[in-house]
């Protein structure tokens, strides 16, 4: 089980195999530079690497994705940095791990700004190259100042003032309260004389909740998920009030989707930024009654089914606008899959063959390959060419990459983690990064270098029991040959003690922000 590992740093260069990229050694031009594509970026929720089609899934039809795939780039090795929401986001728009800064955890729906208003991220670095910037979607960085935000008047603290010139949101997921759409600073639809009020500490008994009122609910918890109910469904936290506000799960793909289409349609002319990120696959999941059943698996399929579909509005949006040489769009996910994560939903029964992290072990919240290496698509016709990248690529360089491709500078202390890949990104080189950390939801750190995955020690279960799913903790250090045990069965790491070092060391200082 001994690998050297100075025999193996150049297999990053890619075999020229037919359909994996091959680099004649190629920059961007500064013609390219000059072009200033339109950036979008869906970023689906808990989508698994074995989640679509083109990532080897013959179990589930996902034929916009892998459209999107085929015009484009499939990159195997690809990762979000956290294998939770909040984190990954956090990190992936302001270029900074989230591990370095306290309060960045699963967010409450109640949660403050967790981005300091005039922070640098991705919309300030876009907005100042002269882009239009909208988020859609879900956010789950919190809202307003520390004492919370006003739901019932103008929001502060919102996208508005981290470079986004529109937002359509959801606060936080799509199971925490309030349960309700946010237009820029404002709840969408509230009657002034039903005002919001939202709880995470003390219970609002004003609505049923599915703890006292289990006959009420049409979907049923299996773990948490049992207090306010909105929609037939109980929530993570309490709330009242805003009732001709309260979103409609089935419809809120449409409504998003429309939102983000809408937001295309008024740019078309400028150069645009659109971080579209969708509900979907989170739980509850409650697709629209028109994907009902079109998976075979349940309402975790029919999601799936549904963020596809998604998926092809945006891309039919920018065909009908003849905006496919001029948009580089990104397809990714925050984190890895998960099954039962606290909704009775069928999606353990109803799975069949399909295998939502593919061959990775783990998934959602672990500190296992199946958390953070996620399906990552890139694409932009006629300066990306077509394959599959199996170089080393992390949403936390998309910030300076974007930066380099608008010819855009920024202080290296503002988005400290973020490099350029951008090269690696449009499929012209190989990367520029040599090595990932990874972070679990309990905050263990990973690295992965030239094929090598080292785990770092500490206590914790082992088994994640609610949701099913293997933590990846043990209290040894790990280390797997991802290169011929890419499942992490087999732990090298009392073999290979001067690669354990080394990764250790590495980690360490990258921990202490040295950049090594
Ligand atoms: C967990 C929730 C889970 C999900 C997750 C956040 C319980 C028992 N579990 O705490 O259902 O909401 O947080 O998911 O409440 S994420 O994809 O937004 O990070
Ligand atoms: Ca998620």
């Amino acid at each position: 089980m001994k690998r050297n590992m100075k025999s193996i740093e150049n297999i990053n260069v890619i075999a020229g195999t037919l359909g994996i990229l091959s680099f004649v050694s190629q920059s961007c031009t500064d013609q390219e530079k000059k072009v200033r594509p339109n950036i979008i970026i869906i970023y689906a929720d808990d989508v698994g690497y074995g989640d679509v089609g083109c990532y080897s899934s013959n179990t589930l039809l996902t034929p916009n994705t892998d459209l999107l795939a085929y015009r484009g780039l499939r990159f195997t090795n690809a990762y979000c940095t956290s294998a939770s929401s909040t984190p990954s986001r956090y990190s992936m728009l302001t270029g900074e791990y989230a591990w370095r800064k306290k309060g960045t955890g699963i967010a409450r729906g109640d949660a403050p700004a967790i981005i300091t208003p005039g922070r640098t991220t991705i919309a300030t670095i876009l907005k100042k190259a002269g882009y239009s910037t909208g988020v859609v979607g879900k956010w789950h960085l919190g809202l307003g100042p520390s004492e919370g935000a006003n739901w019932n008047g103008e929001i502060s603290h919102t996208p508005l003032d981290i470079g986004f010139d529109y937002s359509f949101l959801i606060p936080a997921t799509n199971d925490r309260v309030p349960c309700v759409y946010i237009e820029n600073r404002r709840v969408v639809r509230l009657d002034p004389t039903d005002p919001i009020k939202v709880s995470y500490t003390e219970p609002i008994l004003v609505e049923p909740t599915g703890k006292d009122h289990p006959e009420l609910l049409k979907m049923h918890p299996s773990h948490g998920h049992d207090m306010t109910i909105v929609n037939g469904v109980g929530r993570i936290g309490w709330m009242s009030g805003g009732k001709s506000a309260l979103w409609v799960d089935e419809d809120m793909a449409d409504t998003i989707t429309s939102r983000a289409v809408k937001f295309i349609e008024n740019n078309r002319n400028n150069p645009f930024f659109l971080y579209f990120a969708t509900i979907d696959i989170h739980a509850p999941r409650l697709p629209h009654k028109r994907f009902e059943g079109k998976s075979g698996m349940g309402p975790r399929g029919d999601a799936l089914v549904e963020f596809d579909w998604s998926v092809g509005e945006i891309m039919k949006t920018i065909d009908r606008f003849n905006l496919t040489e001029k948009t580089l769009i990104i397809v990714t996910s925050d984190n890895g899959p998960v099954l039962d994560d606290g909704y009775i939903d069928q999606a353990v029964e109803l799975l069949g063959n399909h295998k939502p992290a593919g061959k990775l072990r783990g998934g959602k919240y672990s500190a296992f390959e199946g958390g953070t290496r996620v399906v990552f698509i890139a694409t932009w016709q006629g300066k990306i060419t077509p394959g599959r990248n199996d170089e080393l690529f992390s949403q936390i360089d998309l910030l300076a990459s974007f930066a380099e491709l608008t010819g855009q500078s920024f202080n290296a202390g503002d988005a400290p983690d973020s490099h350029s890949n951008l090269t690696a990104l449009l499929g012209k080189a190989p990367s520029s990064r040599n090595w990932v950390v990874e972070h679990a939801v309990n905050g263990r750190l990973s690295i992965v270098k030239d094929n090598w995955k080292y785990i770092e020690p500490g206590p914790g279960e082992k088994l994640y029991t609610n949701v099913n799913i293997e933590s990846g903790n043990d209290t040894v250090p790990q280390l797997y040959d991802l290169r011929t045990d890419i499942g992490e069965k087999y732990n090298v790491a009392t073999d290979n003690p001067l690669i354990v070092s080394e990764l250790t060391q590495l980690l360490n200082k990258i921990k202490n922000s040295e950049t090594p």
